[in-house]
């Protein structure tokens, strides 16, 4: 029994070292957590820089199968804007607006970028003219002044024409 005792008693300086180890691993928990915030932090922090504001002079635009992202563009009357296009499919597309005189030729995997400048208020439309790319759903607005996107409504033309008619 007595020994039994004595083993125990020198068993405490053990439990007294295995709390410090459980400390440290708390801490080190702790650091972790608060790394893992902070991370969290600066890419929540990103987030909003992504987003395109109309302000914006540059606008990056992915020439795909069938679409072009994004497919609507916003930009003030008068306001310069470049515009750069990468086609990210094996096939020749190109990124012409008509009304602007904006016609770029993109190769498989090509990158083109074209500066402008929109005079006028209106919605444009761009689109891509390899026959039956725009059909396929190559086109989106260029919406420049105070816009009414297509994306807003189900029927953009008729909505279109009667707000301008009242
Ligand atoms: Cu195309």
């Amino acid at each position: 029994m007595m020994r039994t005792k004595n083993k125990i008693v020198s068993q405490k300086p053990l439990e007294e070292v295995f709390p410090i180890n459980i400390n440290n691993f708390v801490w080190q928990y702790l650091l972790i957590v608060a790394l893992v915030l902070m991370l969290a932090g600066f890419i929540t922090g990103c987030e909003p820089e992504e987003a395109v504001p109309p302000e914006e002079t540059e606008v990056n635009v992915t020439a795909g199968e069938g679409y072009f992202d994004p497919d609507v563009i916003t930009i003030d009357q008068g306001q310069e804007l470049t515009v750069v296009v990468e086609n990210v499919t094996e096939e020749d597309h190109t990124f012409t607006i008509d009304e602007l005189d904006v016609d770029v030729s993109l190769a498989p995997g090509a990158q083109e970028e074209v500066t402008f400048t929109a005079a006028e208020e209106g919605s444009f439309e761009f689109y891509c003219d390899e026959p039956g790319h725009r059909d396929a759903g190559m086109y989106g607005y260029l919406e420049v002044g105070d816009p009414v996107a297509p994306d807003d409504n189900d029927e953009p033309y008729d909505d279109d024409d009667n707000n301008g008619v009242y």
